[in-house]
């Protein structure tokens, strides 16, 4: 297909595969897509469930080494997700050394403190009571990665100049989503933390201030004989509709 509207000329766009003179669209084949039979969908559909079904956040992890392939294989599929005019606009900032930990924690528990003792309403507070949280966050220091991540409301490129981006929050949803499902693929746990507020991870994560911190995962091994609360989820009638 080609698009007969001339666009801005910027070389470093991801985004078109072209001289910059000659913008045009260029659509390739989509060989990956292959369709398979219906039962075998109905089996996929069935045994991805099951497997995601299968995946809990938990707040208790062992120290255990994770190779850094993994976690680098489980970023590119969080990269794959669907965003705003293919503009990636995340950050995923992998901490495992030990003093940045601690930092994290440090910064973490503070905020934490006013959270559980002073901000946070009564009804917050007892909404969280069967997840038995606390302002106490062990699990920062002891998991082997940190993943922050960060939502860019714009970029800057290397000219110096703003680049948009567009539907940011849904965007990074998006490949945190990814990132979790690819990670539990992959056979760690995950914990999605949010300390509110977490400005400090900008600074401790050298990240610029157009970068918005979106949430800080904890990845990892499970503690041996680690608990989780015993809640459920929503059945199909109550998270949908069919019309
Ligand atoms: N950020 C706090 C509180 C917290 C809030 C929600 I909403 C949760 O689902 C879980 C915890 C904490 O991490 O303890």
């Amino acid at each position: 297909m080609v698009v007969g509207k001339k666009l801005p000329c910027k070389v470093t766009s991801v985004n078109y595969n072209l001289c910059p003179d000659m913008r045009e669209a260029i659509f390739i084949p989509h060989t990956d897509y292959k369709e398979i039979p219906i039962e075998e969908m109905k089996h996929q559909a069935s045994a991805f469930y099951e497997k995601m079904k299968a995946r809990r956040s938990v707040r208790d992890f062992s120290d255990r080494p994770v190779p850094r392939e993994i976690i680098e294989k489980c970023l590119l599929a969080a990269g794959t997700a669907p965003n705003g005019a293919n503009k990636q606009p995340w950050h995923f900032a992998v901490v495992s050394d030990p003093e940045v930990k601690k930092k994290i924690r440090i910064e973490a528990e503070k905020e934490e403190q006013e959270f559980y003792n002073r901000r946070a309403p009564e009804d917050w507070l007892d909404d969280l009571h069967p997840l038995g949280t606390d302002e106490n966050k062990p699990f920062l220091e002891k998991a082997p990665y940190l993943i922050g991540i960060f939502a860019q409301s714009y970029n800057i490129d290397e000219n110096g100049e703003k680049e948009k981006h567009y539907y940011v929050k849904e965007s990074v949803g998006i490949a945190t989503g990814f990132l979790i499902t690819a990670l539990h693929h992959a056979g760690l746990v995950a914990l999605t933390h949010t300390p509110s507020p977490m400005g400090f991870l900008n600074e401790i994560m050298g990240r610029p201030s157009y970068e918005k911190p979106f949430l800080l995962l904890v990845v990892g091994y499970p503690e041996d004989g680690v608990k989780v609360p015993d809640i459920d989820k929503k059945s199909l009638d109550e998270i949908a509709s069919f019309i």
